[in-house]
């Protein structure tokens, strides 16, 4: 399958610009709505009983919904602020055509490969300058704090993008809960380290060739935006291990790979802390990584993207990438005194 060679995905080739006639099987056979429309089904989620979509999935060899998406369902409430004009992305999609180079570098690897992941027991543990240091166990991400739902849109670097209805909550109202000290400037995160459940940690090509555990970063400011959020769910249950189960981080803002998936530590810090992708290529992948479509990838442009929708990647629409992935209002204030040529 394309999707498996090893030079592709992040920084690398760009999946839809394999020739048709490799990307063709992947596109129609797969694609569920295709088969669906191909049987004459109609709309999926409208018109068809759960029973009916999962034996369509045993019959072209899918794994069910209900194996992919570990769940229960979510108490929150949708906060108004944070709708968009617009559809969302199907939760299909969502879960089928993810990063997390931890389970493999494949657009469809961490569907396959991250299904039994442990999520329960789980420890986060907020540490380093701060008054009370905290570890949360899985209940407590589920219940500590009142959870929201908002819809972001989601830009990766590798110029697609998605809108997603996350569920969680604000992370400063989890930094509150541990009180920062005058002395942090910066906020590291970091994700699971486990090579006998994560595949790619064990093995360097399938991870991709970046050093584990993934870790991340945010000037606190950054961290303290009332975008920055802390997301346990999606489309209404828990997060599917591919999507960054128990508890990932969401900067809307920011290109993907800001978006830390499955994270066990955040660090208060006073200085500015490594980050993965820019360890692996500095040139390429800076610490800020702020959305701009005048900055380019240096072998990219970064002015537009496709919008996956209906029917996947090789169908998805260009559209303008917007600065700041278009929450310049939240968020330009932050970077008035910096030259986003020089900090990507
Ligand atoms: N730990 C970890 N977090 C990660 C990644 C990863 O490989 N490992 N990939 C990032 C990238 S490049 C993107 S675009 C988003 C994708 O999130 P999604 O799969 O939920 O859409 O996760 C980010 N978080
Ligand atoms: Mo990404």
């Amino acid at each position: 399958m394309s999707n498996k060679k090893f030079n592709q995905g992040i920084g690398r080739q760009m999946p839809w610009e394999l020739p048709a006639t490799e990307v063709t099987p992947e596109a129609v056979f797969r694609d569920r709505r295709n088969i669906v429309k191909a049987l004459g089904l109609g709309a999926i989620g409208a018109s068809i009983p759960g029973h009916v979509q999962a034996g369509l999935f045993d019959l072209f060899g899918e794994k069910r919904e209900s194996e992919a998406f570990v769940t229960s369902n979510l108490n929150y409430r949708s906060n108004p602020n944070f709708q968009l004009p617009g559809s969302l992305t199907p939760l299909d999609k969502v879960i089928r055509h993810n990063n997390f180079y931890e389970f493999g570098t494949g657009k469809q690897d961490p569907f396959e490969n991250s299904q039994g992941l442990k999520v329960n027991p789980w420890m986060l543990k907020v540490e380093g300058e701060v008054e009370r240091p905290l570890t949360l166990d899985y209940d407590d991400l589920l219940k500590l704090l009142p959870l929201e739902e908002r819809h972001y849109r989601l830009r990766c670097v590798e110029a697609w993008s998605m809108v997603i209805p996350w569920i969680g909550f604000p992370l400063a109202a989890l930094l509150a809960k541990a009180g920062v000290k005058s002395s942090a400037t910066h906020v590291a995160f970091e994700t699971l380290f486990d090579p006998e459940q994560m595949p790619g940690q064990r093995n360097r090509l399938m991870g991709g060739g970046i050093h584990y555990p993934y870790v991340e970063g945010l000037r606190l400011d950054e961290a303290m935006n009332e975008l920055s959020f802390l997301s346990v769910g999606l489309y209404g249950k828990t997060l599917p291990p591919q999507n960054g189960a128990p508890v990932r981080l969401v900067v809307p803002w920011k290109y993907g790979f800001k978006s830390i998936k499955s994270i066990v530590k955040i660090r208060l810090l006073d200085k500015q802390p490594p980050t993965s992708w820019n360890q692996l290529a500095p040139h390429e992948y800076g610490f800020y990584a702020n959305v701009n479509p005048k900055v380019d990838h240096p072998r990219w442009s970064q002015a537009t993207e496709r919008r996956i929708a209906e029917g996947g990647i090789f169908s998805a629409k260009r559209i303008p990438t917007q600065m700041f992935n278009g929450y310049g209002e939240q968020v330009a204030h932050l970077y008035r005194d910096l030259d986003l040529r020089k900090y990507y």
